[in-house]
């Protein structure tokens, strides 16, 4: 597809800071299409014809981080039926975005809130030179032991195998080591929207609802 016909928000945090929570809430108010790439890479793991289900099985469980190649050509590929479905024309693009937000917000072009990628530097590189560049990044700020809270109590429900306390700590440890890398390098390039996630979600999101209508004015 046409990097031109694509705004792509980054969304990242460390584990359990309410990525996909508060992407879900942005869905409807300005039409993007929400993209969580470890949600991609779950559904990838249990296609039974997956070459990938046990690789992905073991890194995800080990909270490391699986492949660029694997997870960026599922995001291509999600990206590419989202825009596909809405049609193929620039005007087509739009159709991603509800008719009421059109008029407000008519650059025409798929909005996609990518969350949880990228967490290494080589996939953040690779993705803004060979997919698309990044709109801005937003960073969901929030201390480990109130993840470590939330991620417990989900995993009480979540069946992921990566809820329990000892893939929690060994994700932990990944985000600090290489995914804030990634963040270090948007903000010094000044892409950087951060916000504090340890507040009430009604609260976080709209701090999130500022900061996307700023960035489309
Ligand atoms: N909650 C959320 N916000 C709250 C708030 N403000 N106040 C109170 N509670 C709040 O939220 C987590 C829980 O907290 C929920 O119960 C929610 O209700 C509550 P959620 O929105 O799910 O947080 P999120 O940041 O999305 O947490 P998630 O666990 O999904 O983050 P991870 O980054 O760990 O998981 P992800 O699915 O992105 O990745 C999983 C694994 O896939 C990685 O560890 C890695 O192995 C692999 N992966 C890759 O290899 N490459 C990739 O590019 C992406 C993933
Ligand atoms: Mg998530």
């Amino acid at each position: 597809f046409d990097p031109k016909k694509v705004t792509v928000i980054f969304v990242l945090g460390g584990p359990g800071a309410g990525k996909g929570t508060q992407c879900a809430r942005l869905v409807n108010d300005f039409g993007f299409v929400h993209l969580s790439a470890g949600d991609l890479l779950r559904a990838e793991q249990q296609r039974p014809d997956s070459q990938y289900g046990a690789l992905i099985a073991e890194h995800i469980k080990e909270g490391k981080i699986v492949p660029q190649e694997v997870t960026i050509g599922l995001l291509r590929n999600a990206m590419k039926a989202a825009l596909d479905s809405a049609g193929a024309s620039v005007s087509g693009a739009s159709k991603l975005v509800p008719e009421s937000q059109r008029e407000k917000w008519s650059d025409g072009k798929g909005r996609f809130l990518i969350d949880g990628f990228p967490r290494k530097m080589d996939q953040a590189l690779l993705f803004d030179e060979q997919v698309c560049p990044n709109r801005f990044v937003l960073f969901l700020n929030a201390d480990e032991d109130t993840m470590l809270e939330r991620l417990l109590e989900r995993g009480k429900t979540s069946g992921r195998t990566d809820d329990n306390a000892e893939s929690i700590k060994k994700r932990f440890r990944t985000f600090v080591e290489t995914s804030m890398p990634v963040v270090s390098h948007y903000r010094e390039h000044g892409q950087v929207v951060e916000v504090d996630s340890v507040r009430p979600i009604e609260e976080v999101t709209q701090d999130i609802r500022k900061a996307v209508r700023a960035s489309f004015e």
